[in-house]
């Protein structure tokens, strides 16, 4: 109690300290039916948040309160995830079904409330909830608390924000009872998007292809903060600008080293934020590109095209003044993009970031606690009793698995409320720190590629110092994972492709200024370290971010010990999927 009392106290000095001028910011986001033209296609009906696509962005200070009012006009159950927010005593509003909370049901309403202390730059919001995500969606910002505290780099004249998603010309939630139901993928999505728009890429005749592109109108001289987004389902990018380059100031919202580089590589989940100079000739205009980057092996089928949107110069070049006439408008310069299997420039962007060291701010932690190896990928299931559709009855279904568990989600209690209530048979506590027996993970075994349904859960002391060594696995297929942990940033001390070799490996890390992230793209066929304090008590969920591979089983549950510490003080539980959609009042202590 005394324990309890007196974080309460630090809770309160830190946040008066932290945030002078905090406000509260509220959003109601109204989830539905919105009617949009896409790929010259006749209009179709898609779920999305406002009517717009992207949703609203989220445009806060640091440590401003957030309350966000989700009302579900939609069809489908629906949930909303704020990616990369750790969500401090307030683990109810993160927001993945049945871990966190019960689905919000149509026609219901639920209010998420949290802080920003502490996080600055570009994080996101999408639904968590079957494959909604793909247009629920949209952007979370967060600048420096006004006053005192600006940007760790030279301001930018202006903000932009770019969101690359994917858009399929069907219905995603079919589509992902279909892939459940036959234990088969969802298919590669039909083109990819930057601001909700695939582009001028596709050729359809008689429709204004430039009215299909996103327009990034600059002045000459100016530099912009682009804040790139990768909200897309499966697809990593690469993203340019012809004749510009970029420096990285921030990726997940964590400051980085300047980095200077004419590509960025963005995995789902992940965010860059970049400075661009529009230092090009004022008369031309310049393709921005995102095209995919694929590492899957064996080769699984995936849309080879590119997202386009248009660099434009106001005046284009023109003097001021100027009347005569418009001359007839060429076709923006175009860099070349880089290979779909470009390994070498995705490695280099990836590995080469590091943190920005700054006075005040944690550091990456020397002495460990845990240690964990969880070695995961895809592999085979048998068919389970609802999957009507798979192939034969004792035909395997792709399944996703760490540590040789592949992750179900619990059909009535959610996690959270299973940990805060004691209800006992919604999961184990038995998720093992290593796989049943290692081999060489980085080339198929074939045997060992058999998985079989679960949901398993580590336990983490309070403030134990966790060191994970993530190994992709090749049991299937080879790929490049995004790894996503809720709850937490944590470093990247390395990466490296082939099994991860104890001394080896360790000779690699980055104990100075390793980058921090919320998503790893964890080399495919290769690892990467990651460590992090577990300071933040809940039940956090650590997943593949290619939401075709987490109902497949691609994640694992983490319990933070609580009972040295009560959490939670005073929040109203949400009961179990029965009741739970109703509003609740979320109390913490901010
Ligand atoms: C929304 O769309 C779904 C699927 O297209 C349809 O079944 C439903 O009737 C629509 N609801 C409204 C309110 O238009
Ligand atoms: C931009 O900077 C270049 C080089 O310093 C200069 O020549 C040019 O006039 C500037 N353009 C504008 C619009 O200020
Ligand atoms: C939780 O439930 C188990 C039995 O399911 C019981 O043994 C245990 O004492 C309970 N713990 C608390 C804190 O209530
Ligand atoms: C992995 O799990 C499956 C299903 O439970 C089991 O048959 C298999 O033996 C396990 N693999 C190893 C290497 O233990
Ligand atoms: C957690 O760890 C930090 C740093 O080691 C320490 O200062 C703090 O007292 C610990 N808190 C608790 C509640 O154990
Ligand atoms: C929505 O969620 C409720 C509560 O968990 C569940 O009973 C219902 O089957 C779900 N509906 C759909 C369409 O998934
Ligand atoms: C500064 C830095 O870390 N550079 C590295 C970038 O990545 C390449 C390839 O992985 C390395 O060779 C560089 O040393």
């Amino acid at each position: 109690m005394a324990r309890c009392w007196l974080l309460l106290l630090t809770c309160v000095v830190a946040s008066v300290a932290s945030s002078g001028h905090a406000a509260v910011v509220e959003h109601t986001f109204s989830v539905g039916n919105f009617s949009i033209r896409q790929l010259c296609k006749p209009p179709m009906v898609i779920t999305a948040v406002n009517n717009q696509l992207p949703g609203p962005t989220i445009y806060v200070h640091e440590g401003d309160t957030v309350v966000v009012h989700v009302d579900n006009n939609s069809p489908y159950n629906v949930t909303v995830h704020w990616h990369g927010i750790f969500q401090r005593g307030t683990q109810w509003a993160d927001g993945p079904e049945m871990v966190t909370q019960c689905p919000i049901r149509p026609g219901r309403r639920y209010t998420y409330r949290f802080s920003t202390a502490g996080q600055e730059g570009t994080l996101w919001w999408h639904a968590h909830s079957s494959l909604l995500r793909a247009t629920v969606h949209g952007a979370v910002v967060i600048v420096p608390s006004s006053g005192d505290r600006p940007f760790p780099f030279p301001s930018p004249d202006k903000e932009e924000i770019l969101l690359l998603g994917e858009w399929w010309n069907d219905d995603v939630v079919r589509l992902e009872r279909d892939a459940f139901l036959t234990g088969v993928p969802v298919r590669p999505a039909d083109a990819y998007t930057i601001n909700g728009k695939p582009g001028d890429v596709f050729k359809c005749s008689g429709s204004n292809r430039e009215s299909e592109m996103y327009k990034l109108k600059v002045q000459a001289n100016s530099t912009y903060l682009l804040r790139i987004i990768n909200a897309a389902v499966n697809t990593p990018f690469f993203f340019k600008v012809a004749a510009h380059t970029f420096t990285v100031v921030a990726a997940d919202a964590s400051y980085t080293t300047p980095y200077k580089t004419d590509v960025i590589v963005v995995s789902p989940g992940q965010t860059v934020d970049a400075l661009m100079v529009a230092a090009a000739t004022p008369s031309r205009r310049y393709y921005v590109t995102v095209s995919p980057y694929q590492t899957s092996f064996p080769p699984q089928p995936f849309r080879d095209t590119v997202a386009t949107a248009v660099v434009e110069y106001a005046d284009g070049g023109g003097s001021a003044g100027n009347t005569s006439p418009a001359p007839p408008r060429r076709r923006p310069v175009r860099a070349p993009t880089p290979k779909v299997h470009d390994v070498g420039t995705a490695h280099r962007f990836l590995s080469n970031l590091t943190a920005l060291l700054r006075p005040g701010q944690p550091t990456v932690p020397l002495a460990v606690d845990t240690r964990m190896f969880v070695a995961f990928g895809l592999g085979l299931a048998d068919c389970r009793p609802g999957q009507t559709k798979c192939r034969r009855s004792h035909a395997p279904a792709l399944a996703g698995s760490m540590n040789n568990a592949s992750f179900e989600l619990p059909a009535a209690v959610p996690l959270l409320t299973a940990h805060s209530e004691n209800i006992s048979g919604v999961y184990t506590r038995d998720f093992p720190d290593a796989p049943p027996v290692p081999f060489d993970f980085a080339r198929p075994p074939g045997r060992l590629a058999f998985t079989s349904k679960s949901t398993k859960v580590r336990t983490l002391r309070y403030n134990a110092t966790v060191e994970v060594v993530l190994q992709n696995t090749a049991l299937v297929a080879r790929e490049s994972h995004p790894i996503h942990l809720h709850g937490f940033n944590f470093f990247v001390l390395a990466q490296g492709f082939g099994n991860f070799e104890e001394g080896e490996g360790a000779k690699q890390y980055n104990l100075v200024n390793p980058q921090e992230r919320n998503t790893v793209a964890v080399p495919a066929g290769g690892w990467a370290v990651i460590r992090f304090v577990a300071n933040n008590p809940g039940m956090w969920i650590m997943h593949c971010h290619f939401d075709a591979h987490l109902p497949i089983g691609l994640a694992m549950g983490l319990r933070f010990r609580t009972d040295q510490l009560q959490i939670v003080p005073c929040h109203h539980h949400q009961g179990t999927c029965l009741t739970a959609d109703s509003l609740i009042e979320i109390f913490s202590f901010f």
